[in-house]
C-alpha cells in the first residue's frame, strides 16, 4: 500500500488515522505540496484532479479521502464496524462522508488562505464552515458519534478539518457537543496526532 501523502493535509491525514486505527502498515510517499508537485504532469497523469491524497493497493489507484476510507473499511476492517454493511448504516455514514468532502473543506480552505495565503474569500470560507459545524454540533447533542451510536468512517472523514479549523480563524467555543467529539476520537485506540491536532 502507498499514500501519497502531505504532513499538514487534513486529507491525508483521515488516511493515516484510519491506517493506524486498523493497524495497517502502508508506504508514505510525500508529495512536495508547497511546490505545487501536486499540478506537476507526472502527478497529474496519476490524479487529474491535482489533488491529495491517491492512494494504491497492488493495482488499485484511488482518489478522494472519503473513497480510500470506504476502500480500506471495506476490505481490511475485520470487526466490520467501521463501514457496516447494512443499507440503512451505508446511507447514513455516506451523508457525512459527503460532508467531510464537501461542506467541511470550507474550513480547509480558511486554514490554506491563513497557513499558505492561497488567494481565497476567507470570510465566505469561516461563514461556510460556521454553517456546517452549528449542524453538526446539534446533532451530536444527544449523540457521541455522527452515526450507529459508535465510531465509523463517518468520524474520521469529518474529523480533521473540524479539529484544525482554529488554524483557519474559526472559534469553536460556541460549539461543546464539537469539542467533546473531538475529545473523544482523539481518545480512540490507535489515535495518532498531527501538527495542529495534538494528542489528548
Ligand atoms: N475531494 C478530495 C479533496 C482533497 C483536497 O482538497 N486536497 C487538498 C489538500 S488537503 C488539495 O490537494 N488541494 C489542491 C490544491 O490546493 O491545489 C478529498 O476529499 O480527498
Amino acid at each position: 500500500m502507498r499514500l501519497y501523502d502531505f504532513e499538514l493535509s487534513g486529507s491525508c491525514y483521515k488516511i493515516r488515522l484510519l491506517l493506524n486505527m486498523l493497524d495497517l502498515k502502508c508506504e508514505l510517499k510525500n508529495v512536495d505540496f508547497v511546490n505545487k508537485e501536486h499540478k506537476s504532469d507526472a502527478y497529474l497523469a496519476l490524479n487529474p484532479f491535482g489533488e491529495i491524497p491517491i492512494f494504491e493497493d497492488g493495482d488499485l489507484r484511488l482518489r478522494d479521502a472519503q473513497a480510500i476510507l470506504v476502500y480500506l473499511a471495506k476490505k481490511y476492517d475485520t470487526s466490520g464496524q467501521w463501514f457496516p454493511d447494512d443499507a440503512a448504516s451505508m446511507g447514513r455514514i455516506a451523508q457525512w462522508l459527503s460532508t467531510g468532502g464537501g461542506e467541511i473543506m470550507n474550513a480547509a480552505g480558511a486554514r490554506l488562505v491563513k497557513i499558505l495565503n492561497y488567494p481565497l474569500d476567507l470570510e465566505k470560507l469561516q461563514a461556510g464552515a460556521h454553517r456546517v459545524f452549528k449542524i453538526m454540533n446539534a446533532h451530536l447533542a444527544d449523540r457521541q458519534w455522527l452515526e450507529l451510536g459508535h465510531p465509523t468512517i463517518a468520524d474520521i472523514a469529518c474529523f480533521p478539518y473540524t479539529a484544525m479549523a482554529g488554524e483557519g480563524g474559526i472559534d469553536l467555543t460556541p460549539y461543546p457537543h464539537i469539542l467533546a467529539w473531538i475529545g473523544r476520537v482523539k481518545r480512540l485506540p490507535g489515535f495518532i496526532p498531527m501538527p495542529g491536532v495534538p494528542a489528548p
